[in-house]
């Protein structure tokens, strides 16, 4: 069976984690990340998103924090900041920037997005295969009521999505298109899986690199997404904050009619919700999209293997 996933960071890698471990040897996943929290500081290249998915299928990450490496020093940091280089509320660890240094050097070196992360794969046997949503350097900007704009990565960081957004904009989307091998993933699928991520800013910006849609709508593999929102609550993080921010409710069957039926002109054809949202089984239906009632709770890997089980049986 080949396999689909659309994923962001934490959310997306305890997920893909359960990807790996529901998969046979003769399955294959195909990975697509966000990578519209990208971006440049103090010289180097960050790939939040890509890296939390990496760490942790490696085994390598800092599952409290939820982002870099377990057990990582911060000397370089501390340099950075008597400098007054980058951002003072935003640490690189002296682990997590040498990978954000290697990176670089192989984009220096003219290395594609999809190509470092074909080589950031060589390192540790992930046993799934990782692709950047697009080449293109997307950012997501935060515009605020008074018009201004803010870095997501400030926003989110800094002021821990504090300020109410009047709305998301992504510059350089408009001229990207999906990485090399994307869009044939897709069509060549038996299922596309879409991770309990932030609906706004990770599945988001995939759902919006032009053409992504169009994949999704024509692909003959069936598209399930989970929810990441539990009786009316995110597990964890902001997602709530972004989702009031473009009109949607914090609600499993609200962003399922966000995402929108396959056979209406949206992306799917079954939403799986958590046992606690039952109740809300009717109102996705009524969308022309298959409600799937399992545990959601991604407390360790065998439990996201069993919420991708569900998936896969949907
Ligand atoms: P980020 O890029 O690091 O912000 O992470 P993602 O976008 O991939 O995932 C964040 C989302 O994952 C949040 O909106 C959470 O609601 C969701 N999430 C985190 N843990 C769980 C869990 O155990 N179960 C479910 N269903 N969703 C979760
Ligand atoms: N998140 C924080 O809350 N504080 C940090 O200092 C921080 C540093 C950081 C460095 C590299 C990296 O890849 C991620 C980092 N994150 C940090 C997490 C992160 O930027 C956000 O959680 C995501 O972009 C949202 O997906
Ligand atoms: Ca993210």
């Amino acid at each position: 069976m080949k396999v689909v996933v659309l994923a962001g960071g934490v959310g997306g890698s305890k997920f893909t984690l359960g990807v790996r471990e529901a998969l046979g040897p003769e399955d294959e996943a195909t990975v697509v990340v966000n990578t519209g929290d990208d971006l440049w500081l103090s010289g180097v290249r960050l790939q939040p998103d890509v890296d939390s998915i990496v760490y942790a299928l490696a085994g390598v990450n800092d599952a409290h924090r939820g982002w870099g490496r377990a057990g990582d020093s911060e000397r370089v940091n501390e340099e950075l900041q008597a400098w007054g280089a980058g951002w003072p509320w935003f640490t690189l660890g002296d682990l997590d920037l040498g990978t954000h240094l290697a990176r670089t050097g192989w984009l220096r070196d003219g290395l594609t997005p999809t190509q470092v992360l074909a080589r950031m794969q060589e390192r540790w046997p992930l046993g799934v295969r990782l692709l950047p949503m697009t080449d293109a350097e997307v950012d997501t900007n935060i515009v605020l009521g008074d018009g201004s704009r803010m870095h997501f990565q400030e926003w989110w960081t800094r002021h821990r999505a504090a300020l109410a957004p009047a709305a998301f904009e992504n510059p350089g989307m408009a001229a990207a298109v999906p990485a090399p091998g994307v869009v044939e993933a897709i069509a060549d699928a038996d299922v596309v899986l879409l991770a309990p991520s932030n609906p706004v800013v990770s599945i988001g910006p995939i759902l919006a690199v032009p053409g992504m849609r169009e994949a999704l709508r024509q692909t003959s593999a069936k598209v399930v997404g989970v929810s990441g929102i539990i009786g009316g609550r995110v597990v964890r993080g902001m997602a709530d904050v972004c989702l009031t921010a473009i009109g949607v409710e914090t609600r499993a069957d609200a962003v399922a009619a966000h995402y929108g039926a396959r056979s209406a002109d949206g992306i799917l054809d079954a939403w799986l919700v958590a046992e606690e949202d039952a109740f809300l089984v009717p109102a996705v239906e009524a969308l022309g999209i298959r409600a799937v009632v399992a545990p959601l709770w991604m407390t360790e890997a065998a439990a996201s293997a069993e919420i991708v089980r569900a998936a896969l049986a949907a």
